[in-house]
């Protein structure tokens, strides 16, 4: 418990318009955590696994129509419109508080209200933010004790200082007409209601790490991003830091995590997973560009993880974890997903908990017909990582040689390209795409613009945001190197032509020769890409040909694109930069020469 005078003011007006039957603090102590557990168990909302498979585990199933981020209802609240900019959804702070307030009144009662208080980055250090998460989930406490550092110290830390963030999370009646997600940068408060999914309810990730912390960032002179950090080994024991972002469920997890082939594991290469989905990047006194990530676990999606794709993922989530919405085998009470193995379950339940019966299923209708949800997740500790970096716990963070900028195209992004510059590199981020994913409800596949992969993150005016880009690279002397790849190419029948995955790394390697000046490149209208030969494809089964159509750009495509992105920075308005503007006309011209 704390005096400060601040938190307690809050809580009891909170409580007061909440009307909890009792408040429980959440200490961080592992008796604490193993007691909801056992309540959550009680009630259902939790399922205990089978604890010799998977000690630790828990299953846990949000309402059927609560599976994943609520774009449409997420708002950014600040008192003038244009400061939210068009591309998020905005109410005036004094309508959303009233709105809200109606709804939260009395939402909890016949509940507890936990208290949480957490640290995103490591408590104490110079970089840490506080908030406080007031909540009537278990659920939600339970990963927010996996996803942050959570206890006693962190009040200690905020001492008797009102410099935190207030998060207000009740699940009230899961009613989706009245789920609001909202954010009041200007007040340093987050109130969600009426959902328990993950990016909705854990208000340290999303809400606070990218959406409130962009705000503060950007007043602040430093970039909340939605980015992986991984550092690469070499023989000789340097190990170089990159950070790449791409829109949600579209492999940040994977890249972090992987494995180095074997033509590179036998030189002696190594990665390291600082980072899966959210960086904090400040520039550091040597005048490089230094990253953090602020959370302290992973909350990942499940399908498609395996042991060929993601082992260390695997591994991670095979203990301590919290499974959300997966497959449920009955016969030795473990959990399944789509892409886990070849032998689904044949006494199951689905993420509903019906009866399932995996002959049905149904590729182009998995919402309908899967075992595990689409966006089905395991909340994991960094710290059962097996490849989690030494320098995870580092309150300094690592040096960012490389920043990397990637989609779901199917056609149009070849495998990888280079920025000419930091302005240019940012134009690169800017006009983002990629096809829509499970991660956010709506519709699947469908090209979207997502610039830097924070479309649905940015906490205030996407201009701003992208003025605030090419303004962080004049106080950086040393900046990272700006990239663009596509791992998600398809040829005529869909199928994906680059292997991915771990052999993703052979791209990295070209990305950091590029960094050292070791390799050349080809300069086409969209930037510099790799001769075809400098991509190291050894052990795998494709030829130098299918790399060079990889590495092609075609410029009708990139033509018809770049009208799109026309028509995008007007949707985004006024306050895009000039330079933006004139980067999109020299690479239309370009492209016509
Ligand atoms: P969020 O947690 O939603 O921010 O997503 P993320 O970016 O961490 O996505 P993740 O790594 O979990 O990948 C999501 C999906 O992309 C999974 O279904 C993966 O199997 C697939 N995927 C990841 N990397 C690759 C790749 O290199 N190639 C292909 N074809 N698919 C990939
Ligand atoms: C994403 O959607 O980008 C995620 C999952 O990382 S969530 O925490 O739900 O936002
Ligand atoms: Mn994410």
């Amino acid at each position: 418990m704390t005096k400060n005078k601040y938190v307690m003011n809050w809580i009891d007006e909170m409580a007061q318009m909440t009307q909890p039957d009792k408040i429980v603090w959440i200490d961080g102590s592992e008796e604490q955590a193993e007691a909801l557990r056992a309540e959550a168990c009680s009630t259902g909302e939790l399922i205990k696994l089978n604890q010799e498979k998977l000690p630790g585990c828990y299953l846990h199933r949000t309402a059927v129509n609560d599976v994943a981020r609520v774009e449409g209802r997420t708002f950014i609240c600040t008192s003038k419109k244009e400061d939210a900019g068009n591309i998020n959804n905005w109410m005036s702070p004094d309508e959303c508080y009233s709105k809200l307030k109606k709804l939260y009144t009395g939402s909890m009662k016949g509940r507890t209200m936990y208290v949480i208080p957490y640290s995103m980055g490591i408590v104490g250090s110079d970089f840490a933010k506080y908030g406080i998460e007031l909540t009537d989930s278990i659920y939600v406490v339970l990963n927010m004790l996996i996803m942050t550092r959570v206890g006693n110290n962190v009040l200690d830390a905020l001492g008797d200082s009102g410099d935190f963030i207030k998060g207000l999370h009740s699940k009230a009646d899961l009613d989706e007409e009245n789920r609001y997600i909202c954010h009041f940068p200007e007040d340093n408060t987050i109130w969600s209601v009426n959902s328990g999914y993950g990016g909705n309810v854990l208000l340290g990730k999303k809400c606070f790490a990218l959406r409130i912390a962009s705000y503060l960032g950007r007043k602040e002179k430093w970039m909340a991003e939605h980015m992986l950090i991984l550092g690469i080994e070499s023989p000789d024991g340097e190990t170089k830091y990159v950070s790449a972002a791409f829109p949600s469920a579209c492999g940040k997890t994977n890249l972090a995590m992987l494995i180095p082939p074997e033509v590179f594991a036998k030189k002696g290469y190594k990665v390291w997973c600082v980072g899966d989905d959210i960086a904090w990047l400040r520039v550091g006194s040597d005048g490089r560009l230094w990253a953090v990530n602020p959370e302290n676990g992973f909350f990942g999606v499940a399908p498609g993880t395996n042991e060929k794709s993601n082992p260390n993922a695997l591994h991670t989530c095979m203990k301590d974890a919290i499974f959300t919405n997966v497959c449920h085998n009955l016969d030795d009470n473990t959990v399944w997903w789509e892409g886990l193995d070849d032998n689904p379950p044949r006494n199951a339940e689905n993420w509903r908990g019906e009866p399932w019966d995996y002959t049905k299923y149904d590729k182009n209708d998995k919402v309908k017909t899967a075992g595990a949800h689409p966006n089905s997740r395991f909340t994991a500790k960094a710290v059962n990582c097996p490849c989690i970096s030494p320098k995870f716990n580092d309150p300094a963070g690592v040096p960012i040689s490389a920043i990397i900028f990637g989609g779901r195209r199917a056609k149009t992004a070849p495998l990888v390209y280079q920025s000419t510059s930091w302005q240019n590199g940012t134009f690169v981020g800017s006009i983002m795409a990629s096809e829509t994913t499970a991660a956010a409800a709506g519709a699947v596949g469908v090209v979207r613009r997502d610039p830097m992969a924070m479309r649905p993150f940015v906490g205030y005016n996407m201009g701003d945001y992208f003025k605030h880009w090419l303004d962080m690279g004049k106080i950086i002397p040393n900046p990272p190197k700006i990239f663009h790849v596509n791992w998600f190419r398809t040829d005529d029948e869909g199928n994906f032509i680059w292997p991915g995955f771990g052999d993703n790394m052979r791209v990295l390697m070209w990305i950091l020769a590029r960094c050292d000046g070791k390799v050349g490149a080809v300069e086409t209208p969209i930037g510099y890409v790799p001769m075809a030969e400098d991509i190291n494809i050894e052990g795998l089964d494709i030829t130098l040909d299918t790399v060079k159509e990889l590495l092609t750009v075609d410029k009708e495509a990139w033509l018809a694109d770049v009208d799109n992105i026309k028509e995008f920075y007007e949707l985004v308005g006024d306050r895009v930069p000039a330079e933006l503007k004139d980067e999109l006309e020299s690479l239309k011209e370009r492209l016509s020469k």
